[in-house]
């Protein structure tokens, strides 16, 4: 379907298989002063220059309190490609200063004080202090985000009872001192692997603080899926919006592009056109078995093909990926209903997910006001068969590390109890 719209309304998403023409009404330009442009989002320099002087006038670095950030694994190199980018404003923006706090283990104490002393070659002038440790109580006091990359890798020939066991000691002992000495409102983003069920434990174990402020990272996987799309396409990927990943971060997840869309104007196709078109990716794909077949598992299987090349994983893009997820969650989503994706708690009440698991769905995060600093699961997408089949196979994934997770832990509480 297709249709031509002549609006300033931003499109929160369309519906799959549908086209639409925006004939933006705005000017594009500042110079005849375009006072009538009142939505934020249209990419006109007007309202891009509002929104900056907003943000400039309402606060400067020096009346904002810096705000403490601890990045776990801090030795490691996911961890060093994002400490520059963190220390530079580019997760919290350019008024914010921050106190960083790393945490390692003591094997890794030396290569964690080498880490140090780059930061301070840097002279960020956002950076307001580190405190590098590898005790917990340090690292965790009074912060207000916690970033929990560092956990225990895969080995050779490791059992995946194995590695969760691993895991499972350290995210408990985590969300225990999340809930014992950071501040009440942190938000949480884990990132070591298996990042979801880790997630699920340490909310476990940190009661004081809401589960809502907890988050597992498939910001990577989103990208990597728009990317796949933009190229595919031809387009900016920068102008594809609204890719969704479902469920877990492993290779069950689901990428979806039925609401995804081009759009002419959010890409580097400039802010002076006055045409804007929107256009649907999967009707712009045209081909369901390239999607399916292809492009999903090149998603899932991204990030084997980069340890298969790199014989690392993914360090600069998980990096990246996560200036992403916080810095909207924090922020707000870039434009007006844009969706991204975020492995957050499911209240049970989202597309028949289960209670209580940490699943991926398509969140807005709130700009500004009451809201500000909240998400909120996107509720009303359309789910057709294949889609519902996906969408159980990540699910069913998920239930079972939860519930070899859970088995693990008690098994653990019996031992002590019996000790
Ligand atoms: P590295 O092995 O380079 O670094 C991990 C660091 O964590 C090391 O310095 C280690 O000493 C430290 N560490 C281990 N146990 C710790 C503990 N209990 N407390 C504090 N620090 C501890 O791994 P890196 O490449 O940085 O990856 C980190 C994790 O991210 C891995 O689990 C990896 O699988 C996961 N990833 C998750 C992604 C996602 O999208 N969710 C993508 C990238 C990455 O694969």
């Amino acid at each position: 379907m297709r249709a031509t719209v002549r609006t300033h309304i931003v499109l929160s998403h369309l519906t799959p298989n549908e086209s639409i023409t925006v004939v933006n009404t705005c000017s594009g330009n500042n110079s005849n002063n375009n006072t009538n442009c009142n939505t934020t989002s249209c990419g006109c320099p007007y309202v891009d220059s509002i929104r900056k002087r907003e943000s400039e006038h309402s606060t400067t670095v020096n009346d904002r309190r810096p705000v403490r950030v601890l990045i776990t694994g801090a030795a490691g190199q996911i961890a060093y490609s994002l400490l520059p980018m963190v220390a530079s404003g580019k997760m919290f923006g350019p008024h914010q200063k921050i106190i960083l706090h790393l945490l390692d283990i003591e094997p890794a104490k030396t290569v964690l004080d080498g880490v140090v002393l780059e930061l301070e070659d840097c002279a960020f002038p956002l950076l307001a202090g580190i405190v590098a440790t590898t005790d917990l109580k340090t690292a965790f006091t009074d912060v207000d985000y916690a970033l929990l990359i560092g956990s225990f890798p895969r080995k050779e020939g490791m059992e995946r009872k194995e590695l969760l066991s691993r895991n499972i000691a350290i995210f408990r002992t985590q969300g225990q001192a999340l809930n014992s000495f950071s501040s009440p409102s942190v938000k949480v983003l884990v990132v070591g692997n298996p990042a979801n069920t880790n997630c699920l434990i340490a909310q476990r174990f940190a009661p004081r603080i809401p589960k809502s402020n907890f988050s597992a990272l498939t910001r990577l996987d989103a990208n990597r899926a728009k990317s796949q799309i933009a190229s595919k396409l031809k387009v900016p990927v920068d102008s594809v919006n609204n890719v969704i990943i479902w469920g877990n971060h492993s290779s069950t997840q689901y990428p979806d592009i039925r609401y995804a869309y081009v759009d002419s104007n959010s890409g580097n196709s400039g802010s002076s056109h006055r045409e804007r078109v929107v256009r649907s990716v999967r009707s712009e794909v045209n081909d369901d078995k390239w999607t399916r077949e292809q492009f999903v598992k090149d998603v899932q299987q991204r990030g084997a093909k980069v340890i298969g090349m790199r014989k690392l994983s993914s360090a600069a893009s998980a990096a990246n990926a996560i200036v992403e997820h916080m810095r909207d969650w924090e922020l707000g989503t870039e434009r007006e209903g844009e969706m991204v994706s975020m492995g957050v708690w499911s209240d049970g009440s989202s597309y028949g997910v289960e209670e209580g698991l940490i699943f991926s769905f398509p969140v807005v995060c709130a700009r500004g006001g009451e809201q500000r600093g909240r998400y909120r699961i996107v509720k009303d997408l359309q789910m057709d068969e294949e889609s519902v089949r996906m969408m159980k196979a990540t699910e069913k994934e998920l239930v079972e590390e939860r519930n070899l997770a859970l088995e693990v832990l008690k098994a653990s509480e019996n031992s002590q109890k019996s000790k």
